[in-house]
Parts: C-alpha cells; sequence; structure tokens
C-alpha cells in the first residue's frame, strides 16, 4: 500500500503554486504585483496566530515557543498591537503605519517596550529575531478579543479576517491558529473562530494558565489533571473550530525555555521541600517568611512565585532538591505541556497550514476570475492549476472548509476529514494502517455507493462539491491499490 509522503507533497505543492504565480504574473503588470505577494506567501514558512481573550497568557505562549523573551507580556501598550515574529539578522523591529510608513527600530536583548508612534496610527509590528523556531514557523501575537475591548479586537481582526480580502496584505495572513482559552469559550469568541476561516485542522485549542485551573494548586485536585479533564469539555463546546484542546502552562514553559532557572533559583526552591502544605501555604502568605524558614526572604518568595507560579513551587520544590536546576528545567517542561504543542505545531499542523494557504491562493484566483479586466488569462492559470494532481488534497481541503462554513453539522465533515489526514488507503475509510486490501476495497466500495446515493438527497451546495470530491478520493484510493 502507498502511503503519504508528506514532506515531498509540500515541496511539490508549493513549486507548482509558485510556478502558477509566474503563469498569473504573464497576465499583466497588475496581476504580476499581486503574484508576488501570493508568491511570497507560498514559499515562506507557515504562520501561526496566537488568538484569545484579553491576559489569556498569549504573549507567554510566543515567548515559550520561541524560547526567548520576544513578547511583552503584562500591561505595556505593546501588548495591544499584533506583532509578526518572524526569523531575521540583526534583531530589528518594523512598525508598520496604517498610512503605510514604516519606522525601524533595532532590538536590544529584551522586547520591544516602546512604540515610536501612537498605537492608534499602527497597523501592525514586524519583529526580526535570529530564531531556528522562527525559521520552521513564524508567530502571529495578537492584543486579546474581548467586547469589553473594542479597539483592540478590531486590531486583531483587521490583520486577521479584514486582510484575508486584500492581496497586498498578504503578508499579515495567518495560516493556522492556537487558540487559548482560559475557561469556557463564550459565543464572541466562537463567532470569532469561525469569522478566521479555519478548519479544526488548523486550529489548536489551548486551555491556558492550566497551572492554576480550579482552585489552583493548594486546591485538592492537581490543577494540571483537573485542566485535562476540562480541556476536553471545551472541545466539544467547540464543535467544529478545534480538532483538540490541550491544557498548557505557558509561564512553566517561558520560565524553563527562557533560561530564567538558575543554580540559585533551584536551590531557593529547595528550602522549601520538606515542609508541609499548610506551612508553604504560610510561607506564600505571610509578609516574611523568614520566621518560618530562616533565610527565606519575601523576596526570594515573590521571584520564585513570578518566574513559577504557585503550581511550581508546590510540585517543583522536591525535584529542585533531588535534582537541581537541570531537573527543575526537565521537569518544568514536561508538565507544561509545551512538548506536546510543539510536536502538533511542527509536525501535521504545519502541512495543515500549507493546505490553509494553498486554498487562499485559489480563493484569490476565484475572485481574480470573477472581477479582474483579464479575467480570461486569471481563469486560465486556474483551471491549468486545479488540474495538476498535487493540488488533490488542497480540492479537498477547500471543499472541507467550505463545508464548515456553510454547514456545519454536515455529515460529510468527518469523511473529509479522514481524506484529508488519512496516510493510506485504509485511513481514508476510516480503517488502522495493517488492514487487509480486500476489507479496505469494500469498504472504499461501500462508500462510493452510499455517496452515490446521496445524489438523491437535500444538500447544499458545498456538500455537493464535498460528495465530488470524496468520490473521487475514494477512487483514487482504489486506484493506489491496484
Ligand atoms: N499562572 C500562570 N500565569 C500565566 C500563565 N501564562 C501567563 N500568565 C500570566 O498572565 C498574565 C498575562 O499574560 P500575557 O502573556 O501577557 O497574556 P496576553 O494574553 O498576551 O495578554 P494581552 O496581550 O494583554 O491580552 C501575565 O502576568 C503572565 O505572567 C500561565 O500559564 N500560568
Ligand atoms: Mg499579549
Amino acid at each position: 500500500m502507498t502511503t503519504v509522503d508528506r514532506s515531498g507533497s509540500l515541496t511539490a505543492l508549493s513549486t507548482l503554486l509558485v510556478q502558477a504565480m509566474d503563469a498569473l504574473a504573464q497576465g499583466g503588470p497588475d496581476l504580476a504585483e499581486r503574484a508576488v505577494e501570493l508568491k511570497d506567501m507560498v514559499t515562506r514558512a507557515p504562520r501561526v496566530a496566537v488568538v484569545g481573550r484579553l491576559k489569556a497568557g498569549k504573549s507567554t505562549l510566543v515567548n515559550a515557543l520561541t524560547e526567548h523573551h520576544t513578547a511583552a507580556t503584562g500591561t505595556l501598550e505593546c501588548t495591544m498591537a499584533v506583532s509578526l515574529y518572524l526569523d531575521g539578522q540583526p534583531a530589528r523591529a518594523e512598525v508598520l503605519g496604517l498610512d503605510g510608513r514604516v519606522d525601524r527600530v533595532t532590538l536590544g536583548a529584551g522586547p520591544l517596550t516602546d512604540l515610536p508612534r501612537p498605537l492608534e496610527e499602527i497597523d501592525h509590528i514586524r519583529q526580526y529575531l535570529p530564531n531556528a523556531r522562527l525559521r520552521e514557523l513564524s508567530l502571529i501575537d495578537t492584543p486579546g478579543t474581548a467586547t469589553l475591548t473594542v479597539e483592540n479586537e478590531q486590531r486583531t481582526r483587521r490583520a486577521l479576517i479584514d486582510g484575508r480580502q486584500d492581496t497586498r496584505r498578504a503578508s499579515s495572513w495567518a495560516d493556522c491558529v492556537v487558540f487559548l482559552s482560559d475557561s469556557a469559550p463564550r459565543d464572541d469568541e466562537r463567532a470569532f473562530l469561525a469569522d478566521l476561516g479555519m478548519t479544526p485542522l488548523s486550529t489548536i485549542g489551548v486551555l491556558s494558565r492550566a497551572d492554576s485551573f480550579g482552585a489552583g494548586a493548594f486546591g485538592p485536585r492537581d490543577p494540571l489533571e483537573h485542566a485535562r479533564e476540562h480541556a476536553q469539555r471545551i472541545a466539544a463546546q467547540l464543535g467544529t473550530s478545534v480538532s483538540t484542546v490541550l491544557p498548557l502552562s505557558g509561564l512553566l514553559a517561558e520560565t524553563a525555555g527562557t533560561g530564567q532557572v538558575t543554580g540559585e533559583i533551584a536551590r531557593n526552591l529547595a528550602q522549601l521541600a520538606d515542609l508541609d502544605r499548610d506551612t508553604l501555604l504560610d510561607v506564600v502568605e505571610l509578609d516574611d517568611p523568614a520566621v518560618i524558614v530562616p533565610g527565606f526572604t519575601a523576596a526570594m518568595r515573590d521571584d520564585l512565585l513570578d518566574r513559577l507560579g504557585e503550581y511550581g513551587l508546590v510540585h517543583g520544590r522536591a525535584v529542585a532538591r533531588d535534582r537541581g536546576a537541570v531537573g527543575l528545567v526537565e521537569w518544568m517542561t514536561r508538565a507544561s505541556g509545551v512538548e506536546e504543542l510543539t510536536d502538533l505545531l511542527t509536525g501535521d499542523f504545519a502541512y495543515f497550514a500549507v493546505l490553509q494557504r494553498a486554498v487562499r491562493v485559489l480563493d484569490e484566483l476565484d475572485e481574480l476570475s470573477a472581477s479582474h479586466p483579464n479575467r480570461d488569462h486569471v481563469r486560465w492559470v486556474r483551471s491549468v492549476t486545479l488540474a495538476q494532481p498535487g493540488m488533490h488534497f488542497v480540492a479537498l481541503y477547500r471543499s472541507y472548509r467550505n463545508t464548515i462554513a456553510a454547514t456545519p453539522d454536515s455529515h460529510l465533515l468527518e469523511p473529509l476529514r479522514r481524506a484529508i489526514t488519512a496516510v493510506d488507503p485504509a485511513g481514508v475509510v476510516g480503517l488502522p494502517h495493517g488492514t487487509p486490501a480486500d476489507q479496505v476495497r469494500s469498504a472504499h466500495e461501500q462508500a462510493l455507493g452510499e455517496l452515490q446515493e446521496m445524489a438523491m438527497t437535500p444538500l447544499s451546495a458545498a456538500e455537493d462539491e464535498a460528495r465530488e470530491r470524496l468520490l473521487g478520493a475514494h477512487q483514487a484510493a482504489l486506484q493506489a491499490m491496484r
């Protein structure tokens, strides 16, 4: 049985789209200009937008992912602008104004803290940092979405939603999304996610601040475990917006990943290792904890709390005593959940992000086919592009996205998802790898029969197309098994 070679198909897809854009550029200066932007989009590293409610921990997560203190957290005004983090040297920021002006700022070791012009005049900020992680995936940090902060939400929408309509702003398009939520998602958040035009394959949900979930570190339950359980419920509430919700402590991940855990930190923490729970609670709450642990000052405690939170204090102290700073960093990284998220982001998710933006190219070709003076040329480019075998998964993915938008409860969504994610013909019909060929074949034939019968039932236009695509996917899978 053939299996799908994803990195091979990504390279082929990118070549194909570049050729398509080169062909588009032949249609005159205006199309050439659009082609340049689109070509840039399909060849750059995929872009992940981190979105979520105010103070959900977005910037902290950006820092955890880049393993640098790149994004301003807390209350600085910079956290209210959309910031794009890209790999590049030397470290610098470009502040793009709504009027098109670009202000350049050199960056020191820490994050950008001062804006060269008023926030209201800024479209977005691009920060270039020499960073291996950013070479694979660029990050977009966004201001919190919330009805309480209309201006912030507008800034995020301008970059991620309204910008999509405008090719000249293709540079700020996101290819996939990490949605942070520290409690049950609200209706406006669900609506916002739907407006992004992503699919569950290009959207990861994160239950953030998991280390303080529920009653927190001093409560009766381990907050991380509690959060893991609750994450399942949030995933169900988000329905067709995300395929998974991961519990995450951005704080532990950021502190561990940015080199903040020194020998001194570990030694200070280890001093608390043998205290019982109530005594430890006193250390956290008393004005002067030195009355309990001689030499352990309030400043030491506050510093530990800033970096590790209460969870790190309660559960990290024995690790610090037994395994020192190295063991503590390992424990924090593992407990934070950041490894699971990184694996997803750099694995399948990056692949779906590339499909997502290939669909954007098709959308753009559709739009130009309808409106551009040289629409015959665009139509020719579009039809040649769509006819390439390498576009099979892009067409399936587009149909998936359109069906989610038009008919979110469609029965065809699950078969579409399987056809896109399957790595072999068995996967397309939801059977495990290694299932005997005759069984796989008959499952495909049954699915084909059901799809053919569906022609008689009422379907939305998106479902109708999905049906056609799925027929093609089953036929292709049967073909591949010959
Ligand atoms: N305990 C705990 N605190 C966190 C975590 N992540 C972030 N915080 C804290 O929450 C506050 C807000 O974090 P930010 O990362 O600035 O949140 P944000 O979503 O970027 O905020 P805005 O951009 O202003 O919407 C900071 O004080 C962080 O230290 C976490 O995982 N656990
Ligand atoms: Mg922020």
